[in-house]
């Protein structure tokens, strides 16, 4: 891993978990929304066998909201969006593409329907907000649009249920996938979702003072020692075996929700207007020139991912490049996302990769890591 000494400067913002994650443990940090994220606790190996068996406290304060309250609210987060906003129920979120006027994808948020007219967009890493505030500004909308004092705090792995059952109540093993409901915890006001980046399950928690950080993590510490609790983080193999995409490394402004596999995500035919339906209706027509697909690598670990790694085909021609990687211990193999040519993205497909200098094998699989078509 390639890694350089930073300086924590104010422009680098905490988190208000950043204190508790450090003190148990967080020893690789990046920076993620203007803020500092941990990456790693002990190893990415020891981290991912922990999550697959506990339960875990992830700082992801740096999944920043976007809050959009105002009579055009609901006109505002439609018109960002090609997914259908209007039957998103108070009280549930929906992850959701945000593309431009090209169909580029702007972020991947999980919007949530805060009340109303009243929505958070719970972002990844890019200016939401900037563009956001443009836009309502630019079509004269009676809109505020705003960063507010909220930290989502993930509580991932498979024992999670029973740690928020004895931590908030039985009533929270009811709440279903990315629906939320409003408790008090540890004195403070938090909204409780069913949601997170693993396939593990469990919970955010999303913490609407950012004085009560440490109040909130020792409420889940102390409750957690029974269960094997640790800190944890986002986890690379984790998240890579299970399919889920990074903004600004697996799509970005260049990528679309096509290329991206994102097609479910989209109402392309919903009633309200949204600025990138004519680049999304015509894109559907012709398909998209490149896609994200899965790769399993073959061979020994590869090490960490420097700079770019071309995708190759046969005659030796770059077809594209790999967008994440690790080893998965599942699988005994590498296991990466690349974005190539919509030629050689079916499943089964053979490519080359070229990494470190090396050239490997690899194969094109479906997100449940197949690579045999049915
Ligand atoms: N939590 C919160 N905000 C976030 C993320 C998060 N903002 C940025 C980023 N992560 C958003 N990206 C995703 C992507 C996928 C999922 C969650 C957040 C997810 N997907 C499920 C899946 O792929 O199996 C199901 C999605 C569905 O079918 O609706 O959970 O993690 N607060």
């Amino acid at each position: 891993m390639s890694t350089l000494p930073m300086v924590l400067s104010r422009r680098l913002r905490p988190s208000p978990f950043e204190k508790r994650a450090r003190e148990n443990g967080a020893s690789l940090f990046t920076l993620y929304n203007k803020m500092v994220m941990p990456l790693t606790i002990r190893s990415s190996e020891e981290d991912y066998q922990h999550l697959l068996e506990h339960v875990q406290l992830w700082d992801v304060a740096c999944e920043r909201q976007v809050e959009i309250i105002g009579p055009d609210a609901l006109r505002l987060t439609e018109l960002i969006t090609p997914r259908d906003i209007s039957t998103l129920a108070i009280g549930q979120g929906k992850y959701a593409p945000l593309c431009d006027e090209n169909g580029g994808i702007i972020n991947d948020p999980i919007i949530l329907r805060i009340a109303e007219d009243r929505f958070w967009l719970s972002i990844a890493d890019s200016d939401v907000n900037l563009w956001v505030k443009g836009t309502a500004y630019g079509r004269g909308f009676d809109v505020r649009v705003f960063e507010p004092d909220v930290s989502p705090l993930a509580i991932q792995g498979p024992k999670a249920d029973d740690l928020m059952a004895e931590v908030v109540g039985e009533h929270t093993r009811d709440i279903r996938f990315f629906w939320f409901i409003d408790e008090m915890v540890a004195g403070t006001p938090v909204k409780i979702a069913r949601s997170g980046w693993s396939g593990q399950g469990g919970f955010e928690v999303y913490l609407q003072d950012s004085t009560k950080g440490d109040d909130l993590w020792d409420i889940f510490w102390e409750a957690g020692q029974k269960f094997n609790v640790r800190a944890g983080t986002p986890n690379l193999i984790e998240r890579i075996e299970t399919g889920l995409k990074s903004y600004g490394s697996d799509m970005t402004i260049e990528s679309n929700p096509f290329e991206s596999g994102l097609e479910r995500y989209m109402d392309l035919d919903k009633e309200a207007e949204y600025m990138s339906r004519e680049a999304l209706q015509t894109i559907a027509k012709s398909g998209p020139e490149k896609r994200l697909v899965n790769l399993i690598i073959e061979g020994t670990p590869l090490g960490s991912m420097r700079s770019v790694w071309s995708v190759i085909d046969d005659a030796g021609d770059s077809i594209g490049d790999v967008t994440s990687q690790a080893f998965s211990p599942r699988f005994n193999s590498g296991i990466a996302m690349a974005i190539i040519k919509a030629s050689h993205a079916g499943i089964g497909s053979k490519v080359r990769v070229d990494a470190n200098s090396e050239t490997r094998m690899a194969t094109v699989c479906d997100a449940s890591w197949s690579a045999d078509p049915e």
